[in-house]
């Protein structure tokens, strides 16, 4: 309830913003315009408090966190907003009142896809946390013209569609030209002496404008409002082009095409390098854009540049934000004047560095030449970081050539972002324990024992008013009614559920929600896939981006080798079982897309046939994406987290999924290991080699998986099917891949590179177990309800107090109105 909330005001508003934008009467709108008109109306509601935020922090000259990231999935605004406002009831009844559903409505808005997957969810969480906090903080990004891919499934392949989520407008959204800023690429820098001392000049380069657009970013029902800003490219004026290019009417067509191109499409990505060009300018321009405007902000109230962190601090969202440790050097050095200890001093008590990943495939090195040429200047300085980085590696370590190395920002023609980003960096963290540790003594062992006291953990952690008080209303009211709305800002109270655990009728009611929403999903399947679940059957969830490494393979696999058993044997004893799968593959790699192709193939075989008598299904949910994720997540009993032991650096959804009462069927590997921790290995079905044993093997170059295919006769049949057109009869051939990158050492250097046949029987075994367990519906229930209420640990707004406590020292402000 929100008390300051003016029922009949904001109905007037919605009906007036519909006359006023389309020149229409409620009753004549479409949902589109009503959605529009409402999201205007609540942007009237929280405008004053947005003034009001940022007028207390200026007030109180608080110190700001800025989280900068190339990518904020941050989904759907309006039910979140309406929602954080405290006013969900209020909203509803209006537009019942006028004749329409809110949750039609919220359907209406297309989901801010500006992100890839966990990283990026991970950000939009991370603001929604500081908000609710109340604490200064500032999102820096990029307004990508479009966002993440739609994905069409068609034929079973993956189609990819543009993202245009601009078509409509984006109602929350508010221009800032008054902030806009150039930032320059290429062309040379000129060096000049002015009273003894060095001026580097950048001439005969090309540049954009860079435009913000602020969002709103509001806090849990605290006045609080903070901003995502993200940044927009335009072309430069061309009458404020050097006197020199004045006229210069091929450069001015350059300038725009780059303004055009620069933030045009997001790289779908995830945990890939793609050593793109234009993925370099689109790093220096947002990162260029946001740091001069952070400088420009605090000279407003400050007289000395060098205290610069007691009021700023720069998260950098992996590596991909790097380049704001060399831009702000250089502003320091050659905009502010300040020597390079001083510029140093700076820069490494501000910038602060968060590791997502130890695929070595992710690492960012860019080559030299393509670097120095985009950044001439920045390269520069590059060079000076690593030259000074490599005196203190040798000074270290004396006579030691292997650790330089190792361990040189610039080394065989290419420039490595992760190593500039621990060297200037005053704290480097992983985003679970154990990845933290695999980081410190494998993958960043020399950095860690070169520099440990930089080194620490911050478990990653999910917003639960969007996942569970927006996602699940069901269970959110029944959570509120069992134990109040205390968890909503303070998710550790849901602990008090513990007791209900075991109580027969709460067990009945809790299955009853999970039922409600299974058939809410399992409407949503109907529609977009056409296809029959029952929500009696055991809604089996992996969602997820697409990666060998997550190991979607071996489910599909294990799938049919069900099929198999079922086939064998009709009378086989099981609980009918939906298996149900999102995934979106990067566009260019094609084994992923393969293996959905794969998924949707075995699908189509085994839900068309009648003599398993549905005992099995198997859906591939087309186009997943944050708003579909809050219905996946509500309605699944398994959460499928089965990554190569190692691989996963945190996970998040396995959080999610734990929030609305899932089970874990995974490995032991990122934050599994603390879910499992928390609930109890007996409330979860744990499977497969440990990290060490993975990292063992690897380390002696792999295992032969001809063995395994040798003797297990299961597993044979299995992957011949992949070969002999059980699955593709019209093209037989089509999966070779796949079956070669499981046995054939001549496709890659190694075969079955994440152990799938490795793990495949502890995998079989961990699904016979949920199986069995799944018969007992007390003990189900009971370990459903044990998952909810120790999930208190992976809410992001720990995370967040964790961030503030050992890095980024800031201070909680209070915005009354
Ligand atoms: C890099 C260079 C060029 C183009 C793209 C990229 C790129 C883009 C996205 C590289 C990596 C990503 C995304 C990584 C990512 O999402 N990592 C995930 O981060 C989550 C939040 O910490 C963890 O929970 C996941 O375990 C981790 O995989």
């Amino acid at each position: 309830m929100n008390k300051g909330f003016d029922k009949a005001t904001f109905k007037r508003t919605v009906v007036d913003n519909v006359k006023n934008m389309f020149r229409r009467t409620i009753d004549e709108a479409t949902p589109q315009q009503v959605f529009q008109a409402v999201a205007y109306a609540v942007k009237d509601v929280i405008i004053d408090e947005w003034i009001a935020t940022h007028k207390e922090y200026e007030k109180k000259d608080a110190k700001t966190v800025y989280y900068l990231s190339m990518e904020f999935l941050m989904g759907r605004a309006l039910g979140n907003n309406i929602i954080n406002i405290c006013a969900r009831e209020e909203v509803k009844e209006v537009l019942d009142e006028l004749g329409f559903d809110l949750n039609v409505i919220e359907d209406q808005e297309p989901d801010a896809a500006l992100g890839n997957g966990g990283l990026g969810r991970l950000a939009a969480c991370f603001l929604d946390s500081l908000a609710t906090l109340g604490y200064p903080a500032y999102g820096c990004g990029i307004r990508y013209r479009y966002g993440m891919f739609k994905q069409k499934i068609e034929n079973g392949f993956q189609v990819e569609v543009p993202d245009d989520w601009l078509k409509d407008g984006n109602p929350f959204e508010i221009r800032r030209p008054e902030y806009a800023t150039e930032v320059k690429f290429g062309g040379y820098v000129r060096i000049e002496n002015r009273d003894g001392r060095n001026r580097f000049i950048q001439e005969g380069y090309q540049s954009v404008m860079a435009v913000p657009y602020d969002l709103p970013v509001i806090g849990y029902g605290n006045n609080v409002v903070n901003t995502l800003r993200i940044w927009d490219a335009q072309p430069i004026n061309t009458f404020n082009l050097d006197s020199f290019d004045r006229g210069d009417y091929q450069k001015a067509v350059e300038q725009e095409n780059l303004a055009k191109t620069i933030v045009e499409v997001l790289y779908p990505n995830d945990n890939h390098y793609a050593g793109k060009e234009l993925r370099l300018k689109q790093q220096y321009f947002f990162i260029s854009a946001s740091v001069q405007r952070a400088v420009k902000k605090y000279k407003e109230k400050h007289e000395d540049i060098r205290n610069f962190s007691d009021k700023v601090v720069f998260q950098l969202n992996d590596t991909h934000p790097t380049v704001t440790i060399p831009e702000l050097m250089r502003i320091l050095l050659d905009e502010e004047g300040l020597t390079w200890d001083e510029a140093w001093a700076v820069t490494t008590r501000t910038c602060a560095y968060t590791n997502h990943t130890i695929m070595s495939e992710a690492l960012e090195k860019w080559p030299i030449e393509l670097f120095s040429r985009l950044l001439p200047r920045i390269y520069q300085i590059v060079e000076e970081i690593n030259r000074r980085f490599i005196e203190q590696i040798q000074s270290r370590y004396p006579g030691n050539y292997e650790k330089v190395k190792k361990m040189a920002i610039i080394y065989d023609g290419q420039v490595k972002m992760a190593y500039m980003a621990i060297a200037a960096s005053f704290s480097v963290n992983g985003v679970a324990r154990l990845h933290t540790e695999i980081l410190k003594n494998e993958e960043l062992k020399d950095f860690y024992q070169m520099m440990p006291e930089k080194f620490n953990n911050k478990t990653n952690g999910i917003t639960q008013r969007r996942f569970l008080l927006h996602g699940n209303p069901l269970l959110a009211d029944w959570v509120t009614d069992k134990i109040g709305d205390e968890w909503i800002t303070d998710l550790p109270h849901i602990e008090k559920l513990a007791i209900y655990a075991s109580d027969y009728k709460c067990q009945q009611e809790f299955m009853n929600i999970k039922y409600q929403n299974k058939i809410r999903l399992a409407k949503y399947i109907k529609e977009h896939n056409g296809v029959d679940v029952d929500p009696r059957s055991i809604f089996d969830v992996q969602v997820k981006r697409l990666h060998e490494y997550k190991r979607q393979l071996m489910n599909i696999l294990h799938v049919m080798y069900l099929y198999n058993q079922l086939k064998d044997n009709p009378n086989m004893d099981m609980v009918p079982r939906t298996f149900i799968f999102g995934a979106k593959a990067a566009a260019g790699y094609k084994r992923a897309k393969l293996t959905i192709k794969l998924i949707n193939s075995v699908a189509d075989v085994i839900n068309n046939d009648k003599t398993i008598n549905g005992r099995l299904k198997v859906v591939f949910i087309e186009d997943y994406r944050v708003s579909n994720a809050e219905l996946i997540f509500a309605a699944a009993d398994v959460s499928e987290q089965i990554s190569t032991a190692s691989k996963e650096a945190s996970g998040t959804s396995n959080m999610k999924f734990m929030l609305n009462g899932a089970l874990t069927l995974g490995t032991m590997d990122g934050a599994n290991v603390e879910i499992v921790e928390e609930v109890g290995a007996d409330r979860a079905f744990i499977f497969g080699m440990s990290s060490d044993e993975v990292i063992r093997y690897e380390n002696n170059g792999g295992y032969n998986p001809m063995e395994i295919f040798n003797n297990d006769q299961d597993i044979r049949r299995v992957l011949m099917q992949l070969i002999n057109g059980y699955f593709s009869p019209q093209d037989p051939e089509l999966f070779r891949d796949i079956y070669n990158s499981l046995l054939n050492t001549k496709s890659s250097d190694r075969a079955d590179t994440y152990f799938i046949l490795k793990d495949f029987r502890s995998y079989a075994e961990a699904h016979k177990k949920v199986d069995r367990a799944y018969r007992d519906e007390a003990w189900w229930a009971e370990s459903a309800i044990l998952n909810v209420s120790h999930c208190g640990k992976f809410t992001s707004d720990r995370t967040i107090e964790e961030y503030v406590r050992d890095i980024w020292h800031l201070s909680k402000v209070q915005v009354e109105m």
